[in-house]
């Protein structure tokens, strides 16, 4: 099998400072944040900013600054939201897309998200994917729902995406599809070939889906995006998620991908490297 990349989603949108005091609120946090994470054995941040206040935002200088921390102090493949947080126009998710990250989300499509809607209309996802080329920025596709692979394909079909991706299954938001092992075994067999994905659970999904993702020869996000506990009670920091994943995976017998390994499996770019023996 292929190394695991690991990435961790360090932030999020949905999340207040008052739950958890763990949250890499600022752009010196998140660098930090990075280079625990690389050492604990992550390839990938997923990036969203907040306001020293915790507030989001999709203030460009913001993420410039957070992008810039991150390089300072890691060698991560950088992935911006484009999903942002809910109720902030496209213009908004898109904009940070200027300063050319590695990679950028795009969510596949329309999904209730607990109470509200996270919209991603095919107007909306043709917008951020122009953004995506003019700035030469890989996309990595997010799948809440099994029909959101129906619209990536459908993207794919029309010459709006080109497709193989790198993919991500979200699964256990309320209102998308549940985290079961099932729905990710019927989601992997629905790929486009060639496609690689990872899978994201939620809250106390993550490590089971996590596990089963590095038996199936997939890959992880971990993070206090979608996941503030490391136990039943006792909130984790993004590193320890991170270092349970890679010594978990190490025990199974697949190591970890550093990120330039990352970036070949992901094909992001030629490192010059190639994938030896471990
Ligand atoms: N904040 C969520 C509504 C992404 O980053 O691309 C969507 C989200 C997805 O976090
Ligand atoms: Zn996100």
């Amino acid at each position: 099998m292929d190394p695991l990349i690991i990435t961790v989603a360090a932030v999020g949108a949905e999340l207040s400072p008052e739950q958890t005091p763990h949250l890499p609120v600022t752009p010196l946090a998140l660098g930090q944040t990075a280079a625990l994470c690389r050492a604990a054995g992550a390839a990938m941040i997923h990036v969203h900013c907040r306001e020293d206040d915790g507030r989001n935002t999709s203030d460009v200088a913001r993420f410039a600054a957070a992008l810039s921390e991150i390089r300072a102090q890691s060698d991560l493949i950088v992935q911006f939201t484009t999903g942002g947080a809910i109720g902030m126009t496209v213009e908004e998710r898109a904009g940070p897309l200027r300063l050319g990250p590695e990679m950028a989300t795009l969510t596949c499509g329309t999904v209730n998200f607990g109470d509200e809607v996270f919209e991603n209309s095919f107007p909306i996802m043709r917008g951020i994917l122009a953004e995506m080329g003019r700035y030469g920025v890989r996309p990595e596709l997010e799948i809440f729902d099994a029909g959101h692979l129906s619209n990536a394909k459908r993207l794919a079909a029309e010459g709006t995406l080109s497709l193989p991706q790198h993919v991500d299954f979200v699964l256990g938001v309320p209102g998308g599809l549940d985290a079961s092992v099932r729905n990710l075994v019927y989601l992997v067999e629905a790929l486009p070939p060639g496609c690689t994905w990872s899978v994201a659970g939620i809250g106390r999904d993550q490590l089971p889906l996590a596990v089963v993702a590095i038996a199936m020869g997939g890959h992880v996000r971990v993070g206090l995006e979608d996941n503030i506990y490391y136990s039943k009670g006792r909130l984790a920091r993004n590193d320890e998620l991170v270092a349970r994943v890679a010594r978990i995976a190490t025990e199974m017998g697949r190591r970890v991908a550093t990120p330039d390994e990352a970036r070949v499996l992901l094909r992001l770019a030629n490192t010059g490297i190639a994938l030896g023996a471990p």
